[in-house]
């Protein structure tokens, strides 16, 4: 009779495997909500590398095509060779830099350069000395 009254006014005592076993749950939902808080994290960012943008540029006969973009760092420029020749296009960077974009790009393939900063490159081509556009990119700003 007193036992049951004991029983129904305090908290029953929990035996060692029990709070044992209560703290490894515990530990596995704080787990389990950590890891989710990552992985969603992680997609977060995964989209954010997703949202570049592409501007193509074309380059005809013996000439770039006027570009109605406005380059920002981090885009990437794709760059396709609409002519019936051969061309290997280089870019100079404003510091003096010379990237060559592949070897070749043979009539309609195209290659892609990702923006590296703000300044002036100079896009010309190795085997057309005649062609050459110069390309502004104005620093990204919010
Ligand atoms: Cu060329």
């Amino acid at each position: 009779m007193t036992c049951k009254a004991n029983e129904a006014t305090h908290y029953p005592a929990l035996y060692p495997a029990q709070r044992l076993r209560r703290q490894l749950m515990l530990l596995t939902m704080l787990s389990c909500l950590v890891l989710a808080t990552f992985f969603t994290m992680q997609t977060a960012l995964a989209e954010q590398v997703a949202e570049v943008t592409t501007h193509k540029m074309i380059l005809s006969h013996h000439e770039f095509e006027a570009w109605d973009f406005t380059p920002k760092p981090g885009d990437r420029i794709e760059i396709t060779n609409k002519s019936d020749i051969a061309h290997s296009i280089y870019i100079t960077y404003p510091d003096g830099k010379v990237l060559t974009l592949g070897d070749v790009q043979l009539p309609g393939h195209s290659a892609v350069w990702e923006v590296p900063s703000a300044g002036e490159f100079l896009f010309k081509c190795w085997i057309h000395p005649i062609i050459n556009a110069k390309m502004k990119v104005q620093a990204d700003t919010p």
